[in-house]
């Protein structure tokens, strides 16, 4: 297959409410979309959700749409391929990282070579899956009375587990308020690297709550002090920000850095990745999960096909778009089930009917290669 045109676009849908966590509060979330259309006129959509600032990792809206205008789409639009594996083969070895970027258009060669083989993603992917579960992930709210309130809505909506963000100081504290509230539910913690070993002293605290995991406590690079944490702690340590290839997956297992590890596809560079990453784990029986990006029913879509891998073991952050945004770039977008699963679409594509209109009045910028 070749690309005969691509477009890349800065698509921002308004939120319903805003999203804090130890890094910052997210208040607008533009995101990139890519339309690619193959030579023979099939056509996919993908998405690259950086968020605008350079705070989770290096990667914003503006420098994932400009690694694509500059790097990627050019090269892209010279390469044959017959899978997404070739096609991320021919490009990626001369850009280093951009890895929304790099998602934003494997992800429309996903959904093109889905169509061409008439198979589904999940299928495609190895999926074994055909429902995944799901548990939210609360941004960091004003008062303990708040979370309670949003922790017990998602809870009686039927989401199998709670993440709750984290900072220095709003910690201990919350966690024991909800183990007050909810007993022995599924309870976890993000720390978004904004720890370090001198806080020891918290993390065995919050040892004492049985939490099933601590996301990325220390920095976003680092896996040496979060190998010298995890020897300290019984709590689980999950690494999100440190992991940005299945080679950085493979050294953190091999020093004891993780017992846990989060896939999200935007920060690895896409499903191609992220398989290697799930495989990485499966091998060394470190069990995996599907993180988000605040994405649109676009990006949730390919974060859906991936999740029903076998080796994704817990609950996924993968509550519906409606809870975040106003609107969608999907029509009728996925549901939680009343036991807190999202069932995996079983047909060619996205999965997904993609609203072009909606896409059109959400658009605040295009760079078009025809
Ligand atoms: O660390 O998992 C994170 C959102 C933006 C940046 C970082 C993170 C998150 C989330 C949201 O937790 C998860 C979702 O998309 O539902
Ligand atoms: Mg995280």
């Amino acid at each position: 297959m070749k690309l005969k045109s691509v477009i890349i676009k800065i698509v921002e849908i308004p939120m319903v409410s805003s999203f804090a966590t130890s890094f910052g509060t997210i208040t607008k979330k533009p995101t990139v979309l890519v339309k690619a259309t193959t030579t023979n006129g099939i056509i996919g959509w993908g998405e690259g959700a950086a968020l605008p600032f350079p705070y989770y990792k290096a990667d914003t809206h503006e420098t994932t749409y400009l690694a694509l205008q500059k790097y990627i789409v050019p090269q892209a639009l010279n390469i044959e391929f017959r899978t997404p594996e070739d096609f991320r083969e021919l490009y990626s070895h001369n850009v280093i990282g951009h890895n929304f970027a790099k998602t934003a258009i494997e992800t429309a060669i996903w959904m093109i070579y889905s169509i061409s083989e008439n198979k589904t993603l999940s299928k495609l992917l190895g999926g074994t899956k055909y429902k995944i579960p799901v548990g939210e992930s609360l941004g960091i709210q004003s008062s303990v009375e708040e979370t309670l309130a949003e922790v017990k809505l998602r809870k009686e909506e039927g989401y199998r587990r709670t993440k709750v963000k984290v900072k220095p100081k709003w910690d201990v504290n919350i966690v024991k308020a909800i183990r007050k509230e909810f007993g022995n539910i599924d309870l976890m913690v993000d720390g978004n690297s904004a720890y370090t070993l001198k806080d020891v002293k918290t993390f065995k605290e919050l040892d004492e709550f049985n939490l099933t995991m601590i996301e990325q406590p220390l920095a976003h690079d680092d896996i040496i002090d979060h190998a010298t944490l995890q020897k300290k702690i019984k709590t689980p340590i999950c690494l999100d920000e440190s992991i940005l290839s299945a080679e950085d997956a493979r050294k953190a297992i091999e020093i004891g850095a993780c017992k846990i590890i989060n896939i999200k596809p935007g920060r690895v560079g896409g499903l191609v990745e992220s398989k290697k990453i799930h495989d990485v784990c499966k091998k060394n029986k470190i069990g995996v999960w599907c993180g988000g990006m605040l994405e649109t029913g676009i990006g949730r879509a390919f974060n859906i096909a991936v999740s029903s891998l076998p080796n994704y073991k817990y609950p996924n952050d993968m509550s519906p778009v409606n809870i975040f945004y106003k609107d969608d770039l999907v029509k009728d977008s996925f549901v939680v089930d009343k036991n807190g699963y999202v069932t995996v679409p079983q047909v060619p594509g996205l999965g997904f009917e993609i609203d072009e209109n909606k896409i059109e009045k959400y658009t605040k910028r295009e760079s078009r290669f025809i």
